[in-house]
């Protein structure tokens, strides 16, 4: 029985390894495209130190995905987000001020593990959760307008946080 359990202990290693070993490559891959090496940007650019949100960003899902929430019957803001490889769908909600949210995460197939985390307890919004494959509400009522950041604060050992690879949305509050 041990033996067995080991042998999936090893398997589940390799697969985590190759995965990260994966995403490595494709992080360094622009710099070993072509001999105009010197024309493309340095390779600081490429480890997401850059002040521009959307260049550090390397996936499909860079782009905005909006969800504009309305008040339900029940005087409430249901919004539902969805946290995968590396993005949130959406990763830009817009809620009242003043009016309660019940915001319903769930992770999408996989097995790299996400949360979702929004510091802004001078807004009234301060929550951090593992995702899960099952829906998990989070409630809140957002007491001040503004901007705040949603992320995913994970990251695999010393490679991008998940932040930087395009778990990192908003929450805006408005009047
Ligand atoms: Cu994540």
């Amino acid at each position: 029985m041990k033996y067995i359990r080991n042998i999936l202990i090893a398997f589940v290693i390799a697969l985590v390894l190759s995965n990260a070993f994966k995403a490595y490559s494709q992080e360094t891959k622009p710099e070993a495209a072509g001999a105009a090496i010197q024309e493309t940007t340095p390779t600081l650019a490429a480890e997401g130190k850059t002040d521009e949100k959307d260049a550090g960003h390397d996936h499909a899902m860079g782009t905005e995905k909006r969800f504009v929430a309305t008040i339900g019957a029940d005087g409430v803001q249901h919004v539902e987000v969805i946290g995968g490889d590396y993005y949130f769908d959406p990763n830009y909600i817009v809620v009242k001020v003043n009016v309660p949210v019940e915001l319903k995460v769930k992770k999408a197939p996989g097995y790299i593990p996400h949360d979702i985390a929004v510091k802004a307890p001078e807004a009234g919004i301060d929550f951090k959760k593992d995702l899960d494959k099952d829906w998990q509400a989070i409630t809140f009522t957002p007491t001040k307008v503004g901007k705040y950041e949603m992320i995913c604060d994970k990251r695999l050992l010393w490679f991008k946080s998940h932040k930087d690879r395009g778990m990192d949305g908003f929450i805006e509050v408005i009047q």
